[in-house]
């Protein structure tokens, strides 16, 4: 079955480029930036992946970004996700990424841009694998900072196709960033944001009607309420569900609890993504894989995800 699933052609829509980086990268790029680990090897940084819940996980992933530091860096790592893809038969990807989390640290924004942009535009020509790049807020970070953000990106708009908001959900609203995606919008850019991973279903509202959305990034609690389930369905939302970090980060107990082939059999357009790869124990095929072995979900169900991550591209 593993073959099987790695083989459909699919397309990725949720997938953190800052989270693609794995410990050995992140161990080379460490050395090569002459950066000191609190960690000794690669073996104990793994250990270090045990999280309860979204914000463990967060405190992590921004710490392991601080090897990041040239645009051969960025390069290498989007290079090194794009191999992945090559290998799993991820025809198209919707990359992720946070610029604040760099330009935080001193990085420029151009800096980060470009290594990434680099890898990607080779990616499509020696690899054949299409992208629509992403740029996504911080929202533990205020408004104006992504407002801040935004101006930053806008020399290069044409690099982009949304933008999207990522980051601890809990306390921190959609609506704190209509001004934000407002702005963006009437610049061309379309929007997609996370909600209701951790959420309740009130964020997923506000996302769609405030932030005029265009796929959910999540979206698994949108199951408790059911005038919002009939909305997505009825206008074929598409929800970008990643398995194995929701039950890495104990959105489910266990992936036999995980809702999303319900979801599928109920007509919403769900569609299957890694999110943070390097952390959560494996890339796409692997989310494929655990809703076979705990779900026990077909190969026909498999079709029918993999058709919808094809259908919901932003870039087509
Ligand atoms: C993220 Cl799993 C998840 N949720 C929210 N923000 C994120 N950034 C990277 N991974
Ligand atoms: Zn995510």
């Amino acid at each position: 079955m593993y073959d099987w699933l790695n083989a459909l052609p699919k397309a990725e829509l949720h997938l953190h480029l800052e989270g693609s980086l794995g410990p050995e990268l992140l161990f080379a790029l460490a050395e090569r930036n002459k950066i000191a680990l609190p960690w000794n090897d690669v073996d104990s940084l793994r250990k270090a992946y045990a999280f309860n819940n979204l914000q463990e996980f967060l405190d992590l992933y921004y710490q392991g970004a601080d090897v990041l530091r040239t645009e051969q860096d960025f390069y290498d790592l989007t290079w090194a996700y794009l191999l992945k893809c090559q290998a799993q038969n991820v025809i198209h990807t919707e990359p992720f990424f946070d610029p604040q989390t760099h330009t935080d640290r001193g990085i420029p924004f151009e800096v980060v841009l470009r290594g990434i942009k680099q890898a990607l535009v080779d990616g499509e020509k020696q690899l054949g694998i299409s992208h629509g790049l992403i740029l996504s807020f911080l929202r533990h970070l205020p408004e104006e900072a992504a407002f801040d953000t935004l101006k930053q990106a806008m020399p290069f708009r044409d690099a982009f196709v949304a933008v999207g908001l990522d980051s601890s959900e809990m306390g921190f609203p959609p609506r704190l960033f209509q001004r934000v995606f407002d702005k963006a919008r009437s610049e061309g850019l379309l929007t997609v944001a996370h909600a209701g991973e951790e959420g309740p279903p009130e964020y997923i509202w506000e996302a769609l009607d405030l932030l005029k959305i265009e796929r959910i990034d999540h979206g698994v609690r949108a199951i408790e309420d059911e005038r919002l389930m009939q909305r997505i369905i009825d206008e074929q939302i598409p929800l970008t569900v990643c398995p194995l970090s929701n039950t890495k980060l104990c959105v489910f107990d266990d992936m036999s609890q995980h809702n999303i082939l319900q979801m599928l059999e109920r007509g919403v357009k769900v569609t299957v993504n890694s999110d943070d790869p390097a952390y959560f124990g494996g890339y796409v095929t692997e989310n494929f894989a655990a809703l076979h072995a705990s779900l026990g979900m077909s190969q026909e169900q498999a079709q029918r995800l993999a058709q919808n991550s094809l259908d919901a591209r932003l870039v087509k």
